[in-house]
């Protein structure tokens, strides 16, 4: 692993990306902080350092409290709805002017990679805005803004399913269940078809998504890591950048493709 910081961004990374055909950027939780959406697992910021995944994030734990787990995701919701994309994601969705292909594959349950303008975006966790039936799975639709939340939710009770009378349960990927089918398959075949792989912002501990740098890297392709500290693939990529993503893409962009 060639470790570098954004002062020296490697030259052989802007030559691959400017020589690249197919570029997957593969982001977590991290391209989205510098918008204000916290991360799961970071020291002090992180979701999970403050509240209990195995509490709020597992069918189990829908099933046993629904409110609990409803309110903190409409707080979540309602945070989402205050946020902008920051220049990462804006950086990201203007890549995609100039590589022949791109592919952005997101762990994210956010909108902000489409709201920055990059389209057919592969969410592999759900999304917040998704909510659908927990007994029939039928989407629902909610209203666009929830009541103002307080810092981490109350209780309050979903919605009831408009077809069955079930209750609505967030559009996301909880532990222990699968992830969409069709969508890990793409995400999966994007990396192993790829050139250039970024992995932006992610610990690289959630499984099956973290095989995807993996599987580029075995199919032969070259993987760029942005991230402020280290992580599981430190040891994989072949480049870590170690800065916050809204400095180093917006970097990158320019070095590669808009410098005199
Ligand atoms: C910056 C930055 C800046 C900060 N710029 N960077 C052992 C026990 C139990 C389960 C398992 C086990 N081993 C494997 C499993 C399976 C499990 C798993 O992987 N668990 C691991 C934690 C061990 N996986 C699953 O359960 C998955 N399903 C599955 O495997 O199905 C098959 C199966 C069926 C039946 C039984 C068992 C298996 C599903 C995983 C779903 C994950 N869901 C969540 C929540 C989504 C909903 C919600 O939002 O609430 O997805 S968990 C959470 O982690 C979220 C994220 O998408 C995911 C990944 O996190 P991410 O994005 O990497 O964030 P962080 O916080 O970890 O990292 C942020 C990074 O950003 C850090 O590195 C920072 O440094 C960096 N950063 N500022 C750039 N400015
Ligand atoms: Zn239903």
């Amino acid at each position: 692993m060639q470790s570098t910081t954004i002062e020296t961004t490697p030259p052989e990374l802007i030559a691959a990306l400017q020589a690249a055909q197919h570029v997957v950027v593969f982001t977590g939780a991290g391209v989205s902080a510098e918008s204000g959406i916290p991360t799961f697992r970071d020291a002090l910021t992180g979701l999970w350092g403050r509240f209990d995944a195995q509490a709020l994030a597992t069918p189990e734990a829908f099933r046993r409290d629904p409110d609990l787990v409803w309110g903190w995701y409409e707080w979540r919701r309602m945070q989402l709805l205050r946020a902008l994309p920051n220049p990462a994601h804006l950086a990201i969705a203007e890549l995609a002017q100039h590589v022949p292909r791109l592919t952005v594959v997101t762990q994210n349950v956010d909108d902000l990679h489409e709201r920055a303008g990059s389209a057919d975006v592969l969410h592999l966790h759900g999304s917040l805005h998704q909510p659908r039936c927990f007994d029939c799975g039928r989407p629902h639709v909610l209203p666009p803004a929830p009541p103002d939340e307080p810092e981490g939710g109350r209780r309050l009770s979903p919605p009831r399913c408009r077809q069955c009378g079930g209750p609505v349960r967030p559009g996301v990927v909880w532990f222990g269940e699968s992830l969409p089918e069709d969508i890990l398959a793409a995400a999966f075949a994007a990396a192993q078809a790829c050139d250039l792989l970024f992995a932006i912002g992610t610990s690289a501990l959630v499984y099956p998504a973290a095989q995807i740098p993996l599987l580029a890297l075995h199919a032969g392709a070259r993987v760029a890591q942005v991230n402020p500290t280290a992580t599981a693939l430190d040891d994989e990529c072949t480049w870590s950048l170690r800065g916050a993503a809204g400095a180093v893409m917006p970097k990158l962009l320019q070095a590669a493709f808009l410098a005199a």
